[in-house]
């Protein structure tokens, strides 16, 4: 591996901090995904993305950054990427995922407030990962509370800006959308200085369909049973979205698929036939959160077959649609379909309801686990709500509300062994 002190050190990083946060992650790659049996080939590719997700993959941005190609920093799946592309920028998730950084936020920020945002603010903060140092533009929003009044603080640190997303999906939801929808793109003009034709858009769009149409085809194989490829491992292509070139990502995605095709005609898969199927839904899994799919597949009693989450089907779900004639018309388009997303901060919010009951059968699913990360307010209340839905069809639910920490490893495997025995 190269060795890439010199571009920390120049992106002004806390090069000792750094190289202790890096070190970390190591081991626990290597006991988290190397040791799996049977993985598939093609994971190799997400492998090599996640070990150079601080090198290679930086290097390649400050190469673009270069060239002028805007970079733009994102928190939530629904700052929508094809007007970034449309100006030949680069969109990258920068939510936080690990424990790491979150002393050095809770300097600054409140204890009381969700892991994902207080792990990117930490890392922000203390200087220990280039993704809060590379971009040229940082893009929030207001969806729960925390992220929105964190953003204000953010602005101290770094460039930027904030979409308003509707609370509702009515009427004058939809028309707020499509006018934050139409100053973001007129906010990605002006910081790049290029003027967003339909042809620019059309491209976009029709890039950013394949890349979903890849993630809806590999999900689409983890409904074999056996599934060819674990939880594990899913989720992790699923947060190398958030990084990698999205055409190469879309490429390799593909090649992935081929591969596990063949296996599920084989009738070859990660377990056995008959293994007992989950489900995890609620709050999105930062890179480097693996924590609960690894407690869920390590007793080798069940398998993640889908995920219901930003990082997971929210993410892919719904095309933008192709080839309509102006410029305006692209623009409704995308808004439409990213109001199709279904967070939790929405209300009323049936649509992510029978989006699960959808999954649950779809993927036939036995169980689900609701998962909260720690001071999430709009996914555990939702989480209510969900949990009738789901016990109406006869399917077993558990909830686990956790934070990044390890404190809490052993009481989680034993609450989850013994969901594992109800349902297996
Ligand atoms: S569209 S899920 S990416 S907002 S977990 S920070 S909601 S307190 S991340 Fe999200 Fe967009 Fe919704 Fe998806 Fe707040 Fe909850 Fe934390 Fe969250």
């Amino acid at each position: 591996m190269e060795d890439y002190h010199g571009m920390w050190a120049e992106l002004g990083l806390d090069l000792e901090r750094h190289d202790e946060f890096l070190a970390g992650l190591g081991p626990a790659y290597q006991e988290i995904y190397l040791n799996q049996e049977s993985r598939p080939k093609g994971m190799e590719y997400f492998d090599f993305v996640t070990s150079e997700v601080h090198g290679l993959r930086i290097k390649e941005l400050l190469e673009l950054k270069k060239k002028g190609h805007k970079i733009v920093g994102t928190f939530c799946v629904y700052v929508p990427e094809e007007i970034v592309m449309a100006v030949g920028g680069v969109w990258v998730g920068v939510c936080g995922g690990a424990q790491f950084s979150i002393p050095d936020a809770e300097t600054v920020l409140p204890r009381n407030l969700c892991p994902l945002i207080k792990s990117a603010f930490g890392f922000m903060e203390a200087k220990t990962s280039p993704y809060y140092r590379v971009p040229d533009l940082f893009v929030g929003e207001t969806t729960c509370d925390g992220k929105k009044k964190t953003w204000e603080i953010f602005e101290n640190y770094v460039p930027f800006y904030t979409m308003e997303i509707p609370n509702s999906k009515d009427y004058m939801g939809k028309r707020l959308w499509l006018e934050e929808v139409i100053k973001f793109k007129e906010k990605m003009e002006m910081e790049s200085g290029i003027s967003i034709t339909p042809e620019r858009l059309e491209e976009g769009i029709r890039a950013m369909n394949r890349k979903r149409k890849a993630m809806a085809r590999f999900f689409d194989l983890r409904k074999a049973d056996p599934p060819p490829v674990s939880g594990k491992d899913a989720l992790l292509v699923s947060q190398i979205a958030y990084y990698d070139d999205p055409e190469r990502f879309t490429t390799k995605v593909n090649v992935l698929c081929d591969e596990l095709e063949k296996k599920v005609q084989k009738g070859m898969g990660v377990v056995k036939k008959g293994t007992p199927r989950i489900m995890i839904s609620g709050c999105p899994f930062a890179l480097p959160f693996w924590k609960i799919h690894h407690i869920v597949e390590s007793a080798g009693a069940a398998v993640v077959v889908c995920d219901e989450s930003c990082v997971g089907t929210r993410y892919f779900s719904n095309m933008v649609d192709e080839g309509l004639p102006t410029l305006e018309d692209k623009l409704k388009a995308i808004a439409e379909r990213y109001l199709k997303i279904n967070c939790s901060c929405f209300t009323p919010n049936e649509e992510r309801i029978e989006e699960i009951a959808r999954y649950v059968k779809d993927f036939k699913v036995d169980g689900v686990i609701l998962f909260t990360l720690q001071f999430c307010l709009t996914y555990s209340i939702e989480g209510v709500r969900v949990q009738e839905a789901l016990k109406g069809m006869g399917i077993p639910v558990m909830e686990i509300e956790t934070d990044y920490g390890e404190q809490d490893i052993g009481q989680l495997q034993t609450r989850i062994e013994a969901f594992m025995e109800q349902i297996s």
